[in-house]
């Protein structure tokens, strides 16, 4: 075959490729081109029989024609499938506003866990928070020793870690114990400011009445160049009153301590018990509801943050504690029992809540 003879044969089939109007016409293209019997692959195999000194030239110029061919398939491939999606979304709709039909679909409920992180979430996402998330399995730099929790550190047996296999770098990922990693890796991602609520699951080796291995938590971060214990505690009174449905709540900030913030506080909301019912923002008893702080000063330092320029708070609660609160719950190990007769009695159909926008 002539070289003249390889270039017809490449417009040919160019114009064959221009002109398939559909995926269907196209993929008849590439195999009568390029498919185990296609007109070029037939010439790559001439190549075998050729003389050596034939070969090289033929196999470039058949080479060229190829990958020209190859080229152009693929960019009509990306255009006709760009225009058939085109097409089928204008005569497929759904409309999501539906209910869901009587059947077995029906039964779905929204778990009460769901249900109050979306809520808590939502509350501060009305402040300018915005949601982050991370994974399960973290590293250990991350879960603990960007935290202010270094190898041997005692706060390290207070986690009961699940840990996996030791890594190629000497280190032991782990299941997160806390969500604050997710305020870690969004601290390395982003500088300042930075507005964030930390939502997910969490696990500890611990397991009785109050206790499950897996639990959720809700984890805020503030970090601003004049961020202060005031912005602290009006953030969680706006928090506790919006989540409660309260004008007023009573709060009671206590000295804590943990490794990641200095000072750190615990915080009550006072109550009353009328009957059964606890009502918030009334009586004298006092209820733990987060753990919070001003960052402390190496997280800074670990996320490469000036300590001298930037500070912040952060808190956290455990969701699962809040529900029961909420909802009346004695038992926390019901809530992951899959007991659909518990899941009737406790689980929503749709949010009840006003903010919520399956609401
Ligand atoms: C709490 C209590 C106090 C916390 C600290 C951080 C981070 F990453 F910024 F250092 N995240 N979350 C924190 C502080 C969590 O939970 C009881």
């Amino acid at each position: 075959m002539s070289a003249q003879e390889l270039d017809s044969l490449k417009a040919e089939l160019l114009e064959a490729i221009a002109r398939a109007s559909d995926l269907s016409a196209l993929e008849e293209v590439r195999v009568g081109a390029l498919g185990k019997k296609g007109r070029v692959s037939a010439l790559m195999q001439r190549l075998g029989s050729m003389p050596p000194e034939e070969r090289r030239d033929f196999g470039q110029a058949v080479n060229t024609v190829k990958t020209a061919v190859a080229e152009a398939l693929e960019a009509r491939h990306t255009d006709l499938s760009r225009a058939a999606t085109v097409a089928k979304l204008a005569h497929e709709r759904a409309d999501v506003t539906l209910p869901v039909r009587e059947g077995p679909l029906s039964e779905g409920r929204i778990h009460p866990v769901s249900q109050v992180t979306d809520e808590i979430t939502e509350i501060f996402a009305d402040m300018g928070f915005r949601i982050a998330e991370g994974p399960d399995i973290e590293t250990d730099f991350n879960n603990f020793t960007a935290l202010n929790i270094p190898p041997e550190h005692p706060a390290r047996q207070d986690h009961d870690t699940f840990y996996f296999a030791e890594g190629a770098d000497g280190t032991r990922p782990v299941l997160r114990t806390h969500t604050s990693p997710v305020q870690i890796r969004a601290m390395l991602a982003d500088r300042p400011p930075l507005r964030i609520i930390a939502p997910g699951r969490v696990y500890r080796c611990d397991s009785d009445q109050t206790h499950t291995p897996m639990f959720h938590q809700v984890e805020g971060l503030v970090i601003d160049e004049e961020t202060h214990l005031g912005h602290l505690k009006w953030v969680l009174e706006e928090f506790c009153k919006a989540s409660f449905e309260v004008p007023e709540v009573k709060m009671r900030f206590r000295a804590s301590h943990f490794p990641f913030t200095e000072p750190s506080m615990e915080v009550d909301i006072g109550y009353a018990k009328v009957g059964d019912e606890i009502r918030i923002g009334e009586g004298d008893k006092w209820l733990e509801i987060l753990g919070c702080g001003m960052v402390h000063p190496n997280v800074l330092k670990a996320v490469d943050l000036d300590p001298k320029k930037y500070q912040g708070f952060a808190f956290g609660m455990g969701i699962d504690r809040i529900a029961m609160l909420k909802y009346g719950m004695p038992d926390l190990r019901a809530f992951f029992s899959g007991d659909l007769r518990w899941l009737k009695h406790y689980a929503s159909r749709r949010s009840p809540s006003p903010r919520s926008p399956r609401g």
